[in-house]
C-alpha cells in the first residue's frame, strides 16, 4: 500500500529573516494544524461538496438478517468514473444513529478500472441496532465517502433458518445459462418453509431473480436448494436467497456480488496460414461459417471478367503456405500462350476470393459487420498492387459497385510508395470510389484492420496495429452518398487476398522479377473490437 507522507507544520519554509514568522506562513501553518488535528480523530474525512468522485459505487452489499453476535460482512461494486484510479485504500465504513464507527474490518490498496472492481470486507458482529454503511476510499491521501449510504437493522424477527453457503455464477458471459444454489439450515427446530428462492438484484436494484421457488421442511442438519437456470446481461448482480415462513418474506445473509462479462466474441471465420510448405490455402482454416479460398482468375462477375485488366495471369500454383504464413507471389512466370483479355498475359501471380464461382459466385463466407483483420508484410515498388479487401454477394441480383467493395488495406507501390489506402466502391450506378490513404511502411509486419459496426448508426474504423487511420461514420458516408449506409449495411461481403501487378500499382519492373506477399493470417469475428 503506498502512503503519502503528511508534512508536519514544521517542514513549512522557514522565514527569511530570524526571530520573525512571515504573517501568511503562520496562518497557513496554524490552519494546516487545524487540518490535521481534525483529520487524526477520524480516518474519514469529508470531501469538498464540489468534488466529483473518482470512484462510483455500482453496488453495496450489506447484511439484511444478521442477529446481535452474528458474524457477518459486506461487499461493494465499484468503477473508475473516467479511467482507472488507483486507491490507497478502499473499505466499508460504518455509523450507529450516533455516529460512532462500527467500519466493516478489511482495508486495501487497490487498481479500480472503468471495467469494475469488487470490495469484499472482512466479517465483524454488532450489537442490535441500525446502521448505516457506505464505502470510503483514500486517493493520494485524501478519504472520501461515496455515495450511496445504505442502513442495515441487526436483531431484526429471524425466520428460524439461516444460509451456511450461497454459491452464485463464477465469471459468467453474458447469454451464458447459470443457476445458483444455497445451504441452509433450521438454527432450532425444523422449519417450514412455505418459499426459498434465489434472489437477484441489477444495478438500481432492477429484479432479476433465477427462476425456481419450492415449498421446503428446512431441518437442523440442513437442506440445499439448487435454482432454475437463466441467461443474464453483461453487468453487476447482488444475490441472497429469500425465504417466506408464516406470510412473511426474509431476505437472509449472505449477500453476493457475482459479475457477468461481455459475450466472447466469435470468430467467424479464421486462417491461421501454419500449413506445411507448399499445402493449399485452406488447410488450417477454422471458424464458425465456413469460408474456403479459391483462386480467381480474373475477378469474376456473372457475365465474365470484370475490370482492371492487368497483364497478370492468376494461377493456383502462385499461392502456398510455408509453415507460418500464406506466400503470394508476383512474377514473370505465366502459362504459354496464356491471354489476359485482349493482351497476351506478363506476369504471374495470385488472386484468393471467397466466392465460388464453381457455384455461380456463390459466397463460401459473408459476413455484414464485425472485426476484419489480417497480419501482413506486403511488397514495396513500382507495379506492386497487394490488397485485402472484400467483395459483395453477386448471386443477389446486383453486381459490382452496387453490391459492395471494401478496401481494408490497399498498396500502390509506383504512385503512393509510403502509404497504406483504404477505399470504399458502393453506388446505385455510379461508384463512390471514396479513398484515404496514411503512412505505413508496408514492407513491414503489420496488422489491417477493418472494425464494423452495422448498426443504423454505425461506422467504418480502419486501424493498423490497433491505430485507427480513418473512422466513417452513417452519417459521413450519407453525406458522401445518400442512401450509402443503407447500402453498406445490406450487403454481405467477403474476403479477396491478392496480389496485382500494372494497373493501379504503376508500372511494373521490367525484366525478370519475383515479389512476395506475406499473410501470417486472416481473422474475422462477429463484433467490432473498436
Ligand atoms: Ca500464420
Amino acid at each position: 500500500m503506498r502512503r503519502v507522507r503528511r508534512r508536519r507544520p514544521d517542514d513549512l519554509p522557514r522565514p527569511a529573516r530570524p526571530g520573525r514568522r512571515h504573517p501568511v506562513l503562520v496562518v497557513l501553518a496554524t490552519l494546516l494544524a487545524l487540518v490535521l488535528s481534525a483529520g487524526a480523530g477520524s480516518a474519514l474525512v469529508a470531501p469538498p461538496a464540489s468534488a466529483a468522485p473518482a470512484v462510483v459505487v455500482d453496488l453495496l452489499v450489506t447484511p439484511t438478517s444478521a442477529q446481535a453476535g452474528q458474524s457477518v460482512s459486506a461487499s461493494a461494486r465499484v468503477h473508475g468514473a473516467s479511467g482507472t484510479v488507483a486507491v490507497q485504500a478502499i473499505t466499508i465504513a460504518v455509523r450507529n444513529s450516533s455516529g460512532a464507527q462500527f467500519d466493516f474490518p478489511g482495508a486495501t490498496a487497490a487498481s479500480i478500472p472503468t471495467s469494475g472492481y469488487t470490495f469484499n470486507s472482512g466479517a465483524r458482529t454488532f450489537a442490535a441496532g441500525t446502521y448505516d454503511a457506505f464505502v470510503a476510499v483514500q486517493i493520494n491521501g485524501t478519504w472520501t465517502n461515496l455515495e450511496p449510504h445504505k442502513a442495515f437493522t441487526v436483531g431484526s424477527p429471524s425466520p428460524g433458518v439461516v444460509v451456511d453457503t450461497l454459491t452464485v455464477p463464477t465469471s459468467p458471459t453474458s447469454g451464458q445459462s447459470v443457476n445458483a444454489s444455497a445451504r441452509l439450515r433450521a438454527t432450532g427446530a425444523s422449519v417450514a418453509v412455505q418459499a426459498v428462492t434465489v434472489a437477484v438484484r441489477g444495478v438500481g436494484g432492477t429484479q432479476a431473480d433465477f427462476p425456481g421457488a419450492t415449498a421446503a421442511t428446512v431441518p437442523s442438519g440442513g437442506y440445499t436448494f439448487t435454482s432454475g437456470a437463466r441467461t443474464f446481461g453483461a453487468g453487476s448482480y447482488e444475490a441472497f436467497v429469500a425465504v417466506q415462513v408464516n406470510g412473511t418474506w426474509y431476505n437472509l445473509d449472505p449477500h453476493k456480488i457475482f459479475t457477468v462479462g461481455a459475450a466472447p466474441n466469435l470468430l467467424t471465420f479464421g486462417n491461421e496460414f501454419n500449413g506445411h510448405t507448399g499445402s493449399d490455402p485452406n488447410a488450417g482454416s477454422t471458424g464458425t461459417r465456413g469460408g474456403a479460398f479459391s483462386t480467381d482468375p480474373c475477378w469474376r462477375n456473372p457475365t465474365g471478367c470484370n475490370g482492371n485488366t492487368t497483364q497478370v495471369e492468376y494461377r493456383a500454383d502462385h499461392v502456398r503456405q510455408d509453415g507460418t504464413n500464406l506466400v503470394i507471389t508476383a512474377d514473370t512466370n505465366h502459362g504459354a500462350g496464356a491471354q489476359c483479355g485482349n493482351a497476351p498475359c506478363r506476369y504471374g501471380s495470385g488472386r484468393l476470393t471467397m466466392l465460388n464461382w464453381a457455384a455461380g459466385g456463390t459466397p463460401t463466407f459473408q459476413q455484414l459487420g464485425g472485426h476484419w483483420e489480417a497480419r501482413m508484410q506486403l511488397p514495396k515498388g513500382s507495379g506492386m498492387w497487394p490488397a485485402f479487401w472484400t467483395v459483395g454477394d453477386p448471386t443477389r441480383g446486383e453486381e459490382w459497385p452496387q453490391n459492395g467493395e471494401i478496401d481494408i488495406a490497399e498498396y500502390f507501390g509506383g504512385p503512393d510508395p509510403s502509404n497504406i489506402n483504404t477505399y470504399l466502391h458502393y453506388g446505385e450506378s455510379a461508384d463512390v470510389n471514396w479513398g484515404a490513404h496514411a503512412p505505413v511502411d508496408v514492407s513491414a509486419w503489420h496488422t489491417y484492420a477493418l472494425d464494423w459496426d452495422n448498426s443504423a448508426t454505425g461506422y467504418l474504423k480502419f486501424s493498423v496495429d490497433g491505430t485507427v487511420i480513418r473512422t466513417i461514420t452513417a452519417a459521413d458516408a450519407n453525406a458522401r452518398q445518400a442512401g450509402l449506409w443503407s447500402r453498406i449495411q445490406t450487403h454481405p461481403q467477403s474476403i479477396i487476398l491478392d496480389l496485382a501487378v500494372g494497373g493501379a500499382g504503376g508500372t511494373p519492373p521490367t525484366g525478370a522479377f519475383s515479389r512476395n506477399m506475406l499473410i501470417d493470417y486472416v481473422r474475422v469475428y462477429e463484433t467490432p473490437m473498436r
